[in-house]
């Protein structure tokens, strides 16, 4: 099949679920186009079936705000019409879903028929789409769509209830290549972190509030002061200048490192004891999962998909938002009653959403529709 995958570009979950999706897809020998505005992050083409198409905007003065979802929906007839694309696959409905409704339209007055897959990834529901400034361009354009999947039951759920949608949405939940995660263990690394064998508490996100990085920070100063430990924070984002403060309050600059947008998750997973995820709010959470890929539990809050990847005393532990208390408590009687077995739980469980369970769902859902 020759399939358009649009997407966000940047270290959010969408962008990387819908890279590993189109590498995985051309793998297989499909013929897959990322169009984006600029190269996605975890992209490297080094496949012959894989291009990029950039969506390139210009500025003009008489514009305030240039118009980017029709320099995209413009992209989007291009490519489809040069490259004779079967379908397009879009992540992340906004304005992802409405481009393609338009550049479909336009295609259809050209004689190309060019169906569209809408799959929603949280935000775009949960925060933005509900938003009344977003909403009826986002419930018509979900209607419109040819297919429509969410990542989680919990995102599916909050969909239905949001919005006025009239059509099936179907569940397929994130995956990750489960082994790309395993024998990564660095000892030098490890040693560099943890130099006394501490454990090593670990956080990866986009610094966006919805992340709450400030619990983080809490929960780790809780633990410390029951067993030596460090902290990684990995990301970055608006609210930096809000955790370095806290660090230097809480007088924990020494133990807690700061590492930017690393791109070696896979190490810094390997090397850690235990991840937190404090979010408040998280429609699947698949940096967690990635964490229980490379064996590291999880302590969680509750909210949206979580509670479908973190199993409550399985894999970690899930509370309720902003109870960085109970957190600690967790997180302490894992590293220290019983990491092995939660370590092992962790592994077992990630494995059920490993590629080759998820890619033919989406390969028979493509079929489906052209
Ligand atoms: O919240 C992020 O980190 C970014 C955001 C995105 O769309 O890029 O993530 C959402 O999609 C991810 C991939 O499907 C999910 O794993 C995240 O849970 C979801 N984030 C939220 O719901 C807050």
């Amino acid at each position: 099949m020759k399939i358009g995958i649009v997407c966000y570009p940047t270290f959010g979950g969408s962008g990387i679920v819908a890279t590993e999706l189109g590498k995985a897809l051309a793998d297989k020998g499909h013929e897959v186009h990322f169009i984006s505005y600029s190269q996605p992050v975890r992209l490297d083409l080094f496949s012959e079936n894989m291009f990029y198409h950039e969506v390139s905007v210009s500025d003009y003065p008489l514009f305030e705000y240039t118009p980017y979802e029709l320099t995209l929906t413009s992209k989007l007839v291009d490519v489809a019409m040069h490259e004779n694309l079967d379908l397009f696959h879009v992540h992340y409905a906004i304005p992802h879903a409405s481009a393609a409704y338009t550049a479909k339209q336009i295609l259809a007055a050209r004689g190309y028929h060019v169906p569209f897959v809408t799959t929603l990834h949280g935000t775009d529901i949960t925060l933005v789409g509900k938003d009344e400034s977003f909403k009826p361009v986002i419930e018509f354009a979900i209607n419109q769509s040819d297919a429509v999947t969410a990542v989680s039951e919990s995102l599916k759920q909050d969909t239905l209830t949001y919005f006025n949608i009239k059509r099936e949405i179907e569940v397929i939940p994130n995956f990750i290549d489960f082994e790309h995660y395993q024998n990564r263990f660095d000892v030098r690394l490890r040693n560099s972190i943890a130099p006394n064998n501490e454990a090593v508490l670990t956080h990866v996100s986009n610094f966006r509030k919805v992340k709450r990085v400030e619990d983080v920070v809490r929960v780790f100063h809780l633990v410390q002061q029951q067993t030596p430990a460090k902290l990684l924070i990995v990301g970055d984002g608006p609210e930096r200048p809000k955790i370095e403060q806290l660090c230097r309050k809480l007088n924990l600059c020494d133990d807690i490192k700061l590492l930017g947008k690393s791109k070696a998750i896979e190490k810094l997973m390997a090397i850690s004891d235990l991840f937190l995820l404090p979010s408040e709010a998280e429609s699947f959470g698949l940096v967690a999962l990635e964490a229980m890929a490379a064996g590291v539990p999880v302590v969680s809050s509750n909210v949206g998909g979580l509670s479908e990847v973190n199993k409550e005393g399985v894999t970690g532990f899930l509370s309720e938002v902003g109870n960085v208390d109970e957190m600690a408590v967790n997180a302490l009687k894992i590293l220290e009653i019983d990491l092995k077995t939660f370590k092992k739980n962790a592994r077992t469980h990630a494995k059920s959403f490993d590629l080759p369970n998820i890619l033919p769902q989406y390969e028979s859902l493509y079929e489906s529709m052209i």
